[in-house]
């Protein structure tokens, strides 16, 4: 076996495919949401015709399948493959399993609940908007078995260096680790907020629930998600693409400080979410606006090695001039479809990124803040950069560990492009709506189309019909996928399971950059515990001062508190 390949058991292949392929279905069923809710949007439609019920509850359940339940999934998928490959360990296959079926369980029980009209509460759930302890419980069981999944890691990690005295720790495992250290961080907040608070409430053992803080610890987790979203795709972006693209990547030293930087920064920077918000002080606000710019740079850093690394395959394969690099790289070869997935991503996060910083300035974000810019801006990212990694990492990883060839790969190849042009039209118009005044998560049978509407404006409506013509391209895009993916998984395997081996497109540094400075991560895991005392410990002050009082649960669906 090389250096490229590894074994992998029975056991830890079924599972990293299941992983993979129910999620994929959950998704599915969360992508069909998001047309309905474009086309509810337009007026052209009332209701669900499948799921039923009003705008928030195919809101709550296109947000909470994609957002939160594919990429969680995704993110422990990738770890139990990535890991064990690039360490060269198996898994402890028992703690795997049982992290799994946690995770599974909670996705059920919370998909249920948002089906039945039990929590129509966005993925957000703010209170006062209330769900059913369910729905709670639910998202607990899927952090908690991601937790699991991770600590399953340490032991693997731990016993490797032990091996590997003054090895450096192979890229893609910095990588992963980051992700979950950001994770466990930002999820303890959401711990205290769910157990302390939601679940209380919603059991009816309190009555009444602190808005204001149970946002701020929302946001304290909220932030960092993101970036618990986007680290995986970085993952494959500075792993896997140089070596798609034909080339190497430009600097292993910027990876490595690029995900320590978002150890350190990730946290300390979700009241940018609450600029609006009463309650906390301008100062604060703007420590964590500091702090926010802070963490556009490790994004910048990877903008331009990612770029090098794409000019270097560039200049391998010939080309000339500043720019004839780009005129090299394999956007359009089947068999290497899945870069396509890579370099639409990233191509779209250039304008995720820029409104990103736009968002973060205080006085712009005067003017975006709950328009639909912001939607605007989150599929940019989320549903750009990330989504595209992960929809080719999915399709890579039940190829390779299903022991499949990958089917329909033209289609899988130009699914992105079509996806891309979708989203592109679709966040167009989403922006300069957003910019107009068009208001984000507005109930609807409210269309912002319909002439008898309160929320009608006629200026907006050229913007939304630009949102439903994206919105429906990017189902093409997602369908095409979709296809591609299932006759994968449904295709007869290569050959007999137990010979075969998993392979990843790993991408060798250009230069030695021995990095010592970087080989550790507890000096940057105390100093982000550092940063987060020291911003957050004013602003849960503030927010504990201001008698606001507390408030009775809500729902949408009625103007008058539950009880
Ligand atoms: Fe954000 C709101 C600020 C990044 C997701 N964000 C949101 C929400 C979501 C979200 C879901 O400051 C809505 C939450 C809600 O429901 O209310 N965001 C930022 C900033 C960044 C940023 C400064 N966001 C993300 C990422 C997300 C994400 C990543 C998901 C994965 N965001 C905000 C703020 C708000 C906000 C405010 C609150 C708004 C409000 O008022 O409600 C930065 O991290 C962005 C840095 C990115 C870059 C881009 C780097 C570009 C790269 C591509 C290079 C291309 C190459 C290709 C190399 C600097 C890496 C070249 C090759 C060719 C061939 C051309």
């Amino acid at each position: 076996m090389s250096d490229y390949t590894f074994r992998f058991s029975k056991s830890e292949k079924r599972l990293v495919a299941v992983l993979i392929i129910i999620p994929m279905v959950l998704l599915f069923i969360g992508v069909y949401g998001g047309l309905m809710q474009t086309l509810f949007r337009a007026g052209i439609i009332q209701s669900d015709p499948f799921v039923g019920g009003d705008y928030y509850k195919g809101l709550t359940f296109h947000g909470v399948l994609n957002a939160i339940v594919f990429t969680t999934f995704f993110a422990v998928a990738f770890g139990n493959a990535i890991i064990p490959y690039s360490l060269k360990k198996n898994l402890n296959a028992t703690i795997a399993w049982v992290a799994g079926i946690l995770m599974l369980v909670g996705s059920v029980v919370a998909a249920i609940v948002i089906l039945i009209g039990e929590a129509t509460v966005l993925y957000t759930f703010y209170p006062p908007l209330k769900a059913h302890p369910l729905f709670y419980i639910g998202l607990t069981l899927l952090v908690v078995g991601s937790w699991v999944a991770s600590a399953n890691w340490v032991p693997m990690y731990l016993q490797w260096r032990k091996e590997n005295e003054g090895k450096k720790t192979p890229l893609a495992v910095v990588g992963m680790f980051t992700t979950f250290i950001v994770w466990f961080i930002a999820t303890l907040a959401v711990a205290v907020e769910i157990l302390f608070m939601l679940l209380p409430w919603s059991l009816g053992w309190i009555d009444e629930i602190n808005v204001m803080l149970a946002r701020t610890l929302f946001w304290f987790f909220g932030h960092p998600l993101v970036y618990f979203w986007l680290l995986p795709a970085y993952v494959m972006y500075y792993v896997f693409m140089p070596k798609m693209a034909g080339g190497k990547l430009y600097s292993d030293m910027a990876g490595r400080l690029v995900f320590m930087m978002f150890i350190v920064f990730s946290v300390p920077v979700g009241t940018h979410h609450q600029y609006m918000d009463p309650a906390i002080s301008s100062q604060w606000k703007l420590l964590h606006g500091i702090f926010t710019f802070a963490v556009a740079l490790p994004s910048l850093i990877t903008a331009f090695t990612l770029a090098a690394s794409l000019e270097y395959a560039g200049r391998l394969k010939g080309s000339k001039g500043l720019f004839g690099w780009m005129g090299k790289l394999p956007y359009f070869k089947k068999e290497n479809w899945f870069f396509a997935y890579m370099i639409t991503g990233l191509i779209i996060f250039i304008f995720g990124g820029i409104g990103g910083i736009i968002n973060a300035s205080y006085q712009m974000n005067t003017v975006v803040h709950n328009t639909a810019w912001v939607p605007g801006h989150f599929h940019l990212t989320v549903a750009g950069p990330v989504m595209l990694a992960f929809l080719g990492g999915s399709l890579y990883l039940v190829g390779q560990f299903l022991n499949k060839e990958v089917r329909l790969k033209a289609w899988a190849m130009l699914s992105p492009y079509v996806y891309t042009i979708g989203l592109l039209i679709m966040s167009y118009g989403l922006k300069i709506g957003g910019l107009m005044g068009m208001p984000r998560r507005t109930n609807t049978g409210a269309s912002y189309a319909n002439p008898d509407s309160v929320l009608y404006q006629a200026d907006w409506i050229p913007y939304i019909d630009l949102t439903v013509i994206g919105g429906s391209i990017m189902f093409v895009g997602i369908v095409m996928y979709i296809i591609s993916f299932f006759t994968t998984v449904f295709s007869k395997s290569k050959g007999s399971e137990e010979d075969a081996v998993v392979t990843f497109p790993i991408s060798e540094p250009l230069h030695d950059e021995p990095a010592t400075w970087l080989r550790n991560f507890k000096p940057y895991i105390i100093i982000a515990i550092i940063l987060i005392v020291l911003s957050y410990t004013p602003v849960i002050y503030d927010v504990l001062q201001a008698t606001y009082g507390g408030s009775p649960p809500f729902s949408p669906d009625s103007p008058v508190p539950l009880r």
